[in-house]
C-alpha cells in the first residue's frame, strides 16, 4: 500500500459529503447514455485505466521571457517535486507517473526511484536538455547542440543523451524525449541542409545506445528560442526523423508547438496511419507556444485530437501507443491545482470521444451529409461527462471534486511553512 500525503479521513469526509448527489447525477447520465446504447459503467472503466504524465518541472511556477513571480511553497528540489506529484496522483487518480527533465532532475537514480514508489508513482519518458547551458558544462549550446557546427558540442550534446537514457534504465522509464533549440535567428546564419544532417547524425548515436524496449520520441516545434529557422520545426521533419532511425524513433506532438491554426487533429491522423505517432505533451495555446492549461483555450480542439486517437484504438491501430504527459507552465496559478484540472481536462477529452457514435459518422460521411457528420462529432463533445470522471476517482481512491479537496487540505499552506523560497533553476517552456 503506498503513503499518501494528503490525510486519508479528509478525502474520504469530502467525498461522503458529495456522493449522494454524484450517484444521482451518474445514474441520470446512465440513463441517458443508455438509449444512445452506450454502457456507462464501459465507459467509466476505460477512464479509470487512463494516465497522463506529470513533468516535474511543472509543479514549479513558471514563468515567462520578461519575469518570474514563484509562489508559496514551491518545490526545492526533484524531492519536494515529486511529493507535490503524489498530491496530484492521489487526489486525481489520473497520473501515476512522472516525466524527469535532466540535468534539473538529477539525484542518485536509486534515491528517486525509492521517493517516487513510496507512493505509488512511476517514471514516464525521460527528457534531455541541451537548449541551456549548466554551470560546469565544457562547451557552451549558445549556437546549437545536436546540430551544432564543432562535433565536440555535438558529441557533448550526444553523451548527455545517452547519460539521460542511463539514468532512465534505473528509473523504469521506457523512452527518451529529445527536444533541441537549435536554429538561427538570421537569414545565411545557418545552412539548412547541413544542420539538419548533422542533427541526424546524433541522433543516430542516440538512438544506437537505445535499450531494446525503449522508445525515442523526437518533439517539433515551429519557433523559439531560435526566430528565424529551428532545425526541427514541423511534424514533417518529425517524421523524417522518426523514419530516417528506425523502429523505436516516434514522433511527439506538443499541441502548443504549431502555427496558428494549423490542423493538430489531422497530424495526429497522419501520425497514426504511418505508425510513428510516439505521444503528446498536452497543454493549451491561444498565440504560440503558451503552455497554458490543457482545454482551457480550446476545450473543442483537445476533443478533436482524441477523437482521432479513440479512433485508432477501437479500429486497433498497429503498434497503436501513444504516451500521455503534460507540458504546462503556471504563472498565475498554483501549479499542483493546474496539473489535477489538466489531467481531468485529458481525461474529459478522452471520455467525451468515446461517446462519439462512430458507426453513424461514418455512414453520414460515406454520404457526404456534412451536417450530420460533424452533428455526429457535437453530440458527444457537449455530453457533460462530469459524472463519469467524478465516479472513476470516487472508485479508485481520489477526490470526488480534487481541487476542493486540495484546498480543504490546506496542503500549500503547510508546505509554504517547510519550504522556505528559493530563486528557481529552471524555466518551465519546453
Ligand atoms: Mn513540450
Amino acid at each position: 500500500m503506498s503513503e499518501t500525503i494528503i490525510r486519508a479521513d479528509l478525502v474520504a469526509s469530502h467525498n461522503a459529503a458529495r456522493k449522494p448527489d454524484l450517484e444521482r447525477d451518474y445514474a441520470s447520465l446512465g440513463e441517458r447514455l443508455d438509449r444512445r446504447g452506450i454502457a456507462i459503467d464501459a465507459i467509466r472503466d476505460k477512464v479509470e485505466k487512463f494516465g497522463v504524465a506529470i513533468p516535474s518541472w511543472g509543479v514549479g511556477t513558471g514563468g515567462t521571457r520578461f519575469a518570474r513571480f514563484p509562489g508559496a511553497g514551491e518545490p526545492r528540489d526533484i524531492f519536494d517535486k515529486i511529493e507535490d506529484c503524489a498530491v496530484i496522483s492521489q487526489l486525481t487518480q489520473a497520473t501515476p507517473t512522472v516525466s524527469l527533465h535532466i540535468p534539473w532532475d538529477k539525484a542518485d537514480a536509486n534515491r528517486l526511484k525509492q521517493a517516487a514508489s513510496r507512493f505509488g508513482l512511476g517514471f514516464d519518458a525521460m527528457n534531455s536538455n541541451t537548449f541551456s547551458d549548466t554551470k560546469d558544462q565544457k562547451l557552451s549550446y549558445k549556437f546549437g547542440s545536436l546540430s551544432h557546427a564543432d562535433a565536440g558540442t555535438r558529441r557533448q550534446a550526444v553523451e548527455h543523451n545517452l547519460e539521460c537514457i542511463e539514468i532512465g534504465r534505473t528509473l523504469g522509464s521506457k523512452a527518451l524525449t529529445v527536444w533541441i533549440g537549435d536554429g538561427s535567428n538570421f537569414p545565411g546564419q545557418v545552412n539548412f541542409a547541413k544542420a539538419f544532417e548533422r542533427y541526424l547524425d546524433a541522433m543516430r548515436d542516440i538512438y544506437a545506445g537505445l535499450p531494446d524496449d525503449w522508445r525515442l520520441f523526437t518533439e517539433h516545434k515551429m519557433y523559439e528560442p531560435a526566430f528565424y529557422s529551428t532545425v526541427v520545426q514541423d511534424w514533417g521533419t518529425n517524421y523524417i526523423i522518426a523514419k530516417e532511425l528506425g523502429d523505436k524513433a516516434f514522433c511527439l506532438v506538443d499541441l502548443g508547438h504549431h502555427a496558428p491554426n494549423v490542423n493538430i487533429e489531422m497530424i495526429v491522423s497522419r501520425l497514426i496511419q504511418f505508425g510513428k505517432l510516439g505521444g503528446f505533451h498536452f497543454n493549451d495555446s491561444k498565440y504560440g507556444d503558451d503552455d497554458l492549461d490543457a482545454g482551457s483555450i480550446d476545450p473543442y480542439r483537445l476533443f478533436l485530437v482524441f477523437n482521432e486517437l479513440v479512433d485508432a484504438e477501437l479500429s486497433g491501430a498497429k503498434g497503436f501507443n501513444p504516451a500521455h504527459m503534460l507540458d504546462q507552465s503556471h504563472n498565475v496559478t498554483d501549479p499542483i491545482e493546474s496539473l489535477m484540472l489538466s489531467a481531468v481536462e485529458v481525461q474529459r477529452a478522452y471520455a467525451q470521444a468515446l461517446l462519439v457514435d462512430r458507426k453513424a459518422l461514418d455512414g453520414f460521411q460515406e454520404e457526404n451529409d456534412a451536417l450530420m457528420a460533424t452533428q455526429t462529432l457535437k453530440a458527444a463533445y457537449r455530453t457533460d461527462v462530469e459524472p463519469i470522471l467524478a465516479m472513476a476517482r470516487l472508485r479508485t481512491g481520489g477526490a470526488i471534486d480534487p481541487v476542493a479537496a486540495y484546498r480543504e487540505a490546506g496542503y500549500r499552506a503547510r508546505v509554504a511553512a517547510e519550504r522556505p523560497a528559493v530563486a528557481s533553476g529552471s524555466g518551465g517552456i519546453v
